[in-house]
């Protein structure tokens, strides 16, 4: 495999809703897509850094850069067997996951459509349909939270994930559970705890949350060893896993029972790959999070949720839920019982509206 050209295009897409997290608020996404020329195929991925390095040191103005003069350098002009081998060959730029993760999804729809084949048969998925949770923003009230739940559960979604922050948990989680006895509900804090708030987050364990994301620092695996002893809630670890050796440390040391799995956190489908295989060994379930992706990530996601040791609903919704046009052709659609129709067209098996991107592209550039 050979890649010729890549397009660094990045687009501007207003969201239909707000999200606020313990970190920030979005509601306007600029997205950097990664669209690569292998051999007369175009293969499409998406970076998924941030506008901010709010949840990542990452964002679109930092991987914009790596990927012309770090990335690509090492892609440009070499032959090499297949998509899986490209990851290793970014390995000389240390972190800028994101970035990579971009260009790699990439390669790996070009080499699936090259192939005829669905990327998610290409990556050793198991499965056609995937099941949906949806992850809600901390609202203005908790009758607006109440409302907005009820609104993803009549749709079908599977299970509840709520943003969290210090003061805003205990409250939202009560008046959840005390409406809902038994849906999956769980919470996810982006970081914003320390570990002296054991006692505050201990509090959650009578509401059987289903997990709770990614409590502490983005960077401490430690501290989440220690807290998560103190806990009966399963800790969920998110930002804290950017690489395999820290899922090795995070189910040695105990730091997690369960790991959110993001492409672009990682760097691509092969490290999602080698994490994923760690964590069945381990008896540790994934899932698929979300980054507020346009449908080119939210395919790339769909395809990486089909392995097996995805276990557990994952972020990943229906496009109308972020977009009023998203800017695949069909747009990704969520069945009343929770589920999307994993496509079998090759590659992503989405097609990218050539229009639609063109019309929302406010930066260009062609790397040759
Ligand atoms: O922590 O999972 C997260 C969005 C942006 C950055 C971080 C996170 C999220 C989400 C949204 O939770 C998931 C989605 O709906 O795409
Ligand atoms: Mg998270």
């Amino acid at each position: 495999m050979r890649i010729q050209k890549v397009t660094l295009r990045e687009i501007r897409m207003p969201m239909v809703m707000r999200f606020e997290t313990s970190f920030g608020e979005t509601t306007e996404r600029r997205i950097l897509l990664v669209q690569v020329e292998s051999d007369g195929v175009s293969g499409w991925g998406e970076c998924v850094a941030g506008e901010a390095p709010h949840y990542s040191p990452e964002t679109v103005d930092t991987a914009w850069p790596i990927l012309r003069d770090f990335l690509w350098p090492e892609i440009r002009g070499r032959e090499f067997g297949a998509a899986r081998d490209v990851w290793e060959m970014l390995a000389h730029t240390r972190g800028h996951n994101m970035a990579k993760g971009g260009i790699e999804s990439a390669i790996w729809d070009a080499e699936a459509r090259q192939k005829g084949q669905p990327l998610w048969k290409l990556l050793g998925g198991v499965r056609d349909e995937i099941s949906c949770g949806v992850s809600i923003g901390i609202q203005p009230s908790v009758e607006q939270l109440i409302a907005n739940v009820e609104k993803e559960l009549a749709a079908g979604y599977q299970r509840i994930k709520i943003k969290v922050k210090p003061g805003l948990e205990l409250k939202p989680v009560e008046a959840l559970r005390k409406r809902w006895p038994r849906i999956r509900l769980m919470a996810d804090a982006n970081s914003a705890y320390r570990l002296e708030d054991a006692p505050l987050l201990k509090q959650l364990d009578p509401f059987a949350l289903m997990m709770i994301e990614q409590p502490l620092g983005w960077d401490d695996i430690y501290s989440h060893a220690k807290l998560q002893k103190q806990l009966e809630t399963p800790i969920c670890l998110d930002e804290c896993i950017h690489d395999y050796s820290h899922a090795v440390a995070a189910i040695e040391i105990g730091a997690c029972k369960i790991i959110n799995m993001k492409l672009g956190r990682v760097g691509g489908h092969t490290p999602a790959r080698r994490i994923h295989d760690l964590c069945q060994r381990n008896g540790i379930p994934v899932w698929c999070g979300g980054m507020l992706e346009s449908g080119i990530g939210r395919a790339q996601n769909i395809a990486l949720s089909t392995l097996e040791n995805f276990a557990l609903p994952g972020d990943v919704s229906a496009s109308k839920r972020y977009w009023a046009e998203d800017i695949i052709e069909p747009e990704v659609e969520v069945s009343p019982k929770g589920t999307i129709k994993v496509p079998s067209g090759p590659g992503i098996g989405y097609q990218p509206k050539l229009d639609r991107i063109e019309k929302l592209t406010v930066r260009r550039e062609v790397l040759a």
